[in-house]
């Protein structure tokens, strides 16, 4: 076995798993990733000379190549994802469980020898900024070098990892083994009692970029319930008003739902002045400061997110952060080297390759891009970036924000009546499936918190946890629901979304500093149309706010039935609140 690259290590915990690891998966090479810019371009050289990944046009996109995951391999599959605890209890009826014992045998017997011929990359990473309270070190021992790539984007790789972790052995342990990439020999598995993560047969990011989902989330909610914070799935942004005050909000929508465009949203041109910071797209780890907040850091160092339907008007700030260092997985690719997507600015290529490489022109039935397809860019390339993203004990949030995507029922924005009704509405979400997961599109699930495929624990316990946390906060943030996605029945959507969710966001910001008006609804507080600022909107009037925001009886007595299913699921877990927030509900509809 060959040694590349420098293992800056005399850690025994750390050198123990890596020599355990290299036994039984017997790679041909072990290589230390350091993090470092000249690790990069090697490593990408590599890549490219295997055929893993095509450097693109560097005129057009400096720094950036594209990479085709096998078809079979396009996201993540929340069938083969197991939370692998002591008892089928604590992982609850939202997980698939599997006993940890059996299981990890399973999947070390399925590892063994997995890589020879290959090369394992060691790769240390931190989640979160350096020195923060909150960062979590982890190791992840991969054979793809794409994932080493991409780890080095998503996370803060190296050094910086040893140097959080000292002397101690707080670490999180991820194997991650392509094997043949079959979906029968596929698995994601979470055993949160020892911190540990094994992943099987898969190259996709949301399965093998093992800081992400499984720790930042699913071994993340885990360990924040043990610990007392918070482990979300929520973008972090701040609001810039034309003072300079700054008021940061953290909002939770499901995989594909608009987290990234919300998070690095322009103001209309009506808001002179005003400004939106990125502090996270995806993830929120929170804590109750001092001052009696909650206080968020984003764990991620960059954005890895879906491609189709990004463009300047949608999010010029994302297209600004696409435009180098990129890079791109499961596009298409235009014969000068450049990227196409479904939503991508301009008129189609007349000729392209598609995602699977076949011949593709505006004539094919079938998609240039996966819908799933995504690009990894690093947060430095965002015009926006907050600066705080970089603050150890990370920002105070004022107002949490649940949504989700849904055609009718739920009105554009409304404000719950204090925390625990807060948590009842997070608790409820429901939206339409995306591409983001393997399965049917389309069909309402709820997705409690938008965390149902990423709770590393017993869902009931999540709540109850959640409900915990108010008495931790002096000044709770306040919870408010929002709908960007309703229609007419045209099809038409209700509200045009983008930029102008400002609006809203505005509406909110003035809720928390106790200045907008809203009236009691069944539901919460709801603005009334004369208390959005509208201004600048040509075309949209008080009338079609009226109809975004209305509340109609009939469909939520059907809205009701289609929580009630959850919550039968839910039933022996459920704190009692939740089950009086239900009754509640109904009497005043
Ligand atoms: C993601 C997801 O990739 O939620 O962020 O699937
Ligand atoms: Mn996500």
């Amino acid at each position: 076995m060959t040694m590349l690259g420098k293992c800056n290590t005399d850690h025994p915990a750390v050198l123990g798993w890596v020599r355990e690891m290299t036994d039984l998966c017997q790679p041909d090479r072990v290589f230390w990733c350091d993090g470092s810019e000249a690790e990069k371009a090697a490593l990408t050289e590599e890549a490219v000379a295997q055929g893993v990944l095509l450097k693109l046009n560097p005129a057009k996109l400096p720094g950036c190549y594209y990479h085709r995951s096998n078809p079979n391999d396009v996201a993540r599959v929340e069938q083969c994802t197991y939370i692998c605890t002591e008892t089928q209890e604590e992982a609850g009826p939202t997980n698939n469980w599997a006993p940890p014992k059996e299981m990890r045998q399973k999947l070390l017997a399925m590892a063994r020898g997995g890589m020879r011929g290959r090369t394992m990359y060691v790769i240390p990473y931190l989640m979160g900024p350096a020195g923060s309270p909150l960062a979590k070190v982890g190791f992840e021992l991969s054979d793809s070098v794409y994932v080493a790539l991409n780890m080095r984007v998503m996370t803060r790789m190296g050094q910086v990892a040893y140097q959080h972790l000292g002397h101690g052995e707080d670490f999180n342990r991820g194997l991650h083994c392509m094997l043949d990439i079959h979906p029968e020999r596929r698995f994601i598995c979470h055993f949160p009692h020892e911190n540990l993560i094994i992943s099987v047969g898969s190259a996709y990011g949301g399965n093998v970029l093992l800081g992400k989902k499984c720790l930042a989330l699913r071994i993340g909610s885990y360990l924040a319930s043990r610990e007392g914070w918070m482990a979300e799935h929520m973008l972090i942004l701040g609001v810039e008003a034309p003072t300079g005050q700054k008021t940061y909000v953290a909002a939770a929508f499901p995989s594909a739902c608009g987290k990234t465009n919300f998070a690095m949203m322009i103001p209309p041109p009506h808001f002179k002045g005003w400004k939106i910071w990125t502090v996270g797209d995806d993830i929120a780890w929170m804590k109750p400061g001092p001052d009696g907040r909650l206080y968020a850091i984003n764990p991620e160092a960059g954005y890895f997110g879906v491609a189709p339907g990004t463009n300047y008007k949608s999010n010029p700030n994302a297209m600004k952060t696409i435009a180098r260092d990129t890079l791109y997985t499961n596009v298409a690719l235009t014969p000068d080297l450049d990227v196409w997507w479904e939503g991508k600015d301009g008129p189609p290529p007349s000729t392209c390759t598609d995602w699977q490489g076949r011949p593709w022109t505006p004539a094919s039935k079938e998609k240039a891009a996966h819908p799933n397809s995504r690009f990894t860019a690093p947060m430095a390339n965002n015009p926006m970036l907050a600066p705080e993203v970089n603050d150890p004990q990370g920002v105070p949030i004022s107002a949490l924000i649940f949504g989700g995507r849904r055609a009718s029922t739920l009105p554009l924005v409304f404000e719950s009546f204090d925390w625990i009704h807060g948590v009842f509405v997070g608790a409820t979400i429901g939206s339409e499936t995306t591409a983001a997961a393997a399965g049917t599109l389309g069909q309402v699930r709820r997705d409690p918190m938008a965390m149902l495929p990423f709770c590393g624990y017993n869902m009931g316990d999540y709540f109850r946890h959640w409900l915990r946390m108010r008495k931790r906060l002096k000044y709770p943030p306040r919870i408010f629901h929002v709908n960007w996605f309703r229609k007419d029945a045209a099809g038409n959507f209700l509200w045009p979304g983008f930029g102008e969710n400002m609006r809203v966001l505005k509406w909110i910001l003035d809720r928390c500093a106790g200045g907008a008006h809203g009236h009691e609804t069944p539901l919460g507080w709801v603005p009334g149309p004369e208390d959005l600022d509208l201004g600048g909107m040509d075309g949209f009037t008080p009338e079609h706010l009226t109809r975004a925001l209305a509340i109609d009886a009939e469909e939520w007595r059907r809205e009701l039935v289609l929580q009630e299913e959850l919550f039968l699921k839910l039933y022996p877990y459920l704190p009692k609140e939740m089950i009086f927030q239900r009754e509640l509900l109904v009497a005043r509809l």
